[in-house]
């Protein structure tokens, strides 16, 4: 992959797309940005002579955007991997140094150069099949130094690759092994230096808590929220994942842009969600990697008409994914969502969990040009293969990224 500042510019014309309802369709590009974007017979005769690319009759979409990522961290956990195949629990490999304190030990050794050459690593697979926008955590630091490291890796890594990054502060996502026992010290810590050092020097645009029996509890996770709120920041969180914490409806309370895995999510979180207009973010990646049972109350959320989000959930622990697209396969397969409601999980309410809605996720004039042109007779097909890459074009941040050309 060629170094983003590099990258041919997409300005033109655009002709010979499909939308997913078949139209045919043309996008005007200028300075990077949609111009115009139409049935092809609407188009003004004044665009029509702008140089031209041809679309070859591909299927276009908005740019993906992958919402939940903790995707900065060092080292891997394969063998922890190997240690559940042959029958430990969670508890048995968090004893024997594994969990996310081992990934915790390992990002606090990695320097800032290691961190962002591995991310970049797997950040590329997620760029080659169409993400033009990425939620990237903190989390394994869980020091001030190490929890600005990972945040600034992500700032760098958007530059770099020509990527929307949305950092996301996640200080409150374990408690560090030095804090053992001192729970509540360690949000002190949280709310009082980290996030505001860290918010000062801009690198977190979102604060998300791990609220759950094995991480920090509902109190712990308000005084967070609290912080967060006096520093004019929005909140998410990982939310009832592996018990009905209560976490979303305080997360709603909160105006919270989104609550992440909810498979054990109550009615009246789902109500609670739906008044604050808080996206679902569903992550099958995890569900999968833990042979999780519990399927997140999709029939509920949709009578409500709550927004679903699908994300790859990127960590080394639950979820080594580096396919959105198989996350959108999995979520139809796992969790019965329907193929517009999986692609619309990747692209438009990703953009709305992320507080992107104004300029991803849909395709619209006056929006930066990120789309993706797809080798696929039908848009079903974008939840139906797996393990394949049908990208043809990806034109990011008005740039052909992949491609020709690229
Ligand atoms: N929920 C998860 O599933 C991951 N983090 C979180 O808050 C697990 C992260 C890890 O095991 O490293
Ligand atoms: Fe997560």
């Amino acid at each position: 992959m060629k170094p983003f500042d590099s990258l041919p510019s997409a300005d033109g014309l655009w002709t010979g797309l499909r939308d997913r309802d078949g139209k045919d369709i043309a996008i005007v590009v200028a300075q990077g940005v949609i111009r115009w974007i139409g049935e092809r017979t609407a188009l003004p005769a004044a665009a029509a002579d702008r140089p031209s690319r041809d679309g070859g009759g591909a299927l276009v979409t908005p740019g993906l955007v992958d919402c939940h990522t903790h995707l900065v961290y060092g080292g891997q956990r394969a063998n922890e991997f190997a240690m559940r195949l042959a029958g430990a629990t969670y508890e048995e490999v968090a004893k024997a140094g594994g969990g996310i304190v081992s990934s915790v030990r390992a990002t606090r050794e990695a320097s800032e150069d290691e961190l962002f050459d591995s991310a970049s690593q797997r950040l590329r697979s997620l760029l080659a099949e169409g993400v033009c926008a990425i939620e990237i955590k903190s989390g394994y630091g869980l020091a001030p130094e190490h929890e600005r490291k990972q945040l600034r890796v992500a700032r760098r890594l958007g530059v770099a690759h020509g990527v929307t990054v949305r950092t996301t502060f996640l200080g409150a996502h374990a408690l560090p092994p030095e804090y053992a026992g001192r729970s509540s010290d360690y949000i002190d810590l949280v709310c009082h230096e980290m996030l505001p050092a860290l918010a000062a020097e801009g690198l977190v645009d979102a604060v998300d808590v791990f609220c759950e029996r094995i991480a920090f509890s509902l109190e712990e996770t308000e005084r967070v929220f609290k912080a967060a709120q006096a520093l004019g920041l929005p909140v998410k969180l990982h939310a009832e994942q592996l018990s009905d914490m209560g976490g979303a409806a305080l997360a709603a309370r909160y105006g919270a842009l989104s609550c992440d895995h909810i498979e054990h999510l109550s009615q009246a979180g789902i109500e609670a969600m739906r008044a604050a207009g808080t996206v679902a973010v569903l992550l099958p990646g995890a569900f999968y990697t833990l042979r999780d049972t519990q399927v997140p109350p999709i029939a509920a959320l949709r009578a409500l008409g709550v927004p679903m989000a699908v994300s790859t959930d990127h960590n080394p622990g639950t979820s080594p994914a580096l396919s959105l697209l198989l996350m959108a396969n999995m979520a139809c397969t796992l969790f019965r969502l329907t193929v517009p409601e999986a692609i619309d999980g990747i692209t438009v309410h990703a953009a709305r969990a992320l507080g992107l809605q104004d300029t991803h996720g849909t395709l619209a004039i006056g929006r930066p040009a990120n789309f993706v042109l797809w080798n696929l007779n039908d848009a079903a097909e974008l939840a139906y293969w797996f393990g394949q890459r049908p990208v043809r074009t990806v034109v990011r941040q008005g740039c052909i990224a992949v491609g020709e050309g690229a």
